[in-house]
């Protein structure tokens, strides 16, 4: 389950425990946040518009982009970098094909909801129509709720 902080505060908060940057409106951090989930890692997420990056953060993302992953002093960048760091180092419940062939099919039609849907705001789309359906998501839309009621 994920913790949320601010940025000021994730320095204050347990060191050992991995950190998430961004925020949740981003397909690509919930994207990262569904892996998490359905593995059941611990984290917390430190919020980071796509707008509001500093320049301590910008080290940790060359690209200028959110979500970047961190576990102390490393903070590896992009969702689908994350996701395959994530799926190596807690295997089960595996979110990849085994199967060679269907990996390579598997990356592509991550690509393709990365790229192409994404620029096309279906996305989005597909994510609303699916929020209420979807264990996952609807986990992560009623953390985000908790989150913004103590805020
Ligand atoms: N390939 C990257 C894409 C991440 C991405 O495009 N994030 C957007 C937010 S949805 C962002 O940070 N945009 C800020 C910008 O482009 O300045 C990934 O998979 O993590």
């Amino acid at each position: 389950m994920a913790g949320e902080s601010t940025g000021a505060a994730a320095g204050r908060g347990d060191r050992n425990r991995a950190i998430l940057h961004g925020v949740s409106l981003s397909p690509f951090v919930r994207k990262v946040r569904a892996v998490l989930h359905l593995k059941s890692i611990d984290y917390d997420l430190v919020n980071v518009m796509p707008g509001g990056m500093d320049s301590e953060f910008l080290e940790k993302s060359p690209l200028s982009k959110i979500p970047v992953w961190q576990e102390g002093g490393w903070t590896p960048p992009d969702s689908s970098a994350i996701c395959a760091y994530l799926e190596r180092v807690k295997h089960a419940p595996a979110l990849y094909p085994s199967d060679p062939r269907e990996f390579a099919q598997a990356l592509f039609w991550e690509k393709y909801a990365d790229t192409r849907l994404n620029e096309s705001g279906g996305g989005l789309a597909a994510f609303i129509e699916t929020m209420d359906e979807n264990e996952v998501l609807h986990a992560l839309v009623e953390e985000d709720r908790a989150a913004m009621a103590s805020v």
